[in-house]
């Protein structure tokens, strides 16, 4: 192979590196949990709050977590959906409330916490 052609792969593998790098929110100086789904969209709309799987998860959760990601169980970023959530942090989790919609429906959302290592 001469040497353009490297640098070719070369580039390649710089430009496939950063936009991996920016596209996902992901982020973690620590470690992810598993995806959670515990509520659904029906009622009021899909709570998933850090509070209640602090409370249930034992291990598989931190009382402290640094991030938040949201995704509907099709596998669609939250923020990709056009939803507008009233709770998307660490601290409170995720929620996301039907009479926010303009069709007043939610996706059902799952979640996962990035806790300290
Ligand atoms: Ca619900
Ligand atoms: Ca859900």
């Amino acid at each position: 192979m001469n040497f353009a052609g490297l640098l070719v792969i070369y580039v390649g593998i710089i430009c496939q590196t950063h936009l991996l790098g920016t596209a996902a929110q992901d982020e973690c100086s620590g470690w992810w949990t598993n995806w959670f789904n515990h509520d659904g969209p029906s009622g009021l709309g899909d709570y998933e709050t850090t509070s209640f799987f602090v409370d249930h998860l034992g291990n598989d959760m931190c009382s402290d977590p640094t991030g938040v990601q949201a995704q509907t169980v099709d596998g669609v970023a939250a923020e990709d959906t056009g939803e507008i959530f009233s709770d998307y942090s660490p601290e409170e989790g995720f929620v996301c409330l039907r009479a926010d919609q303009p069709d007043n429906e939610c996706y059902d959302y799952e979640v996962r916490f990035c806790c300290p290592a």
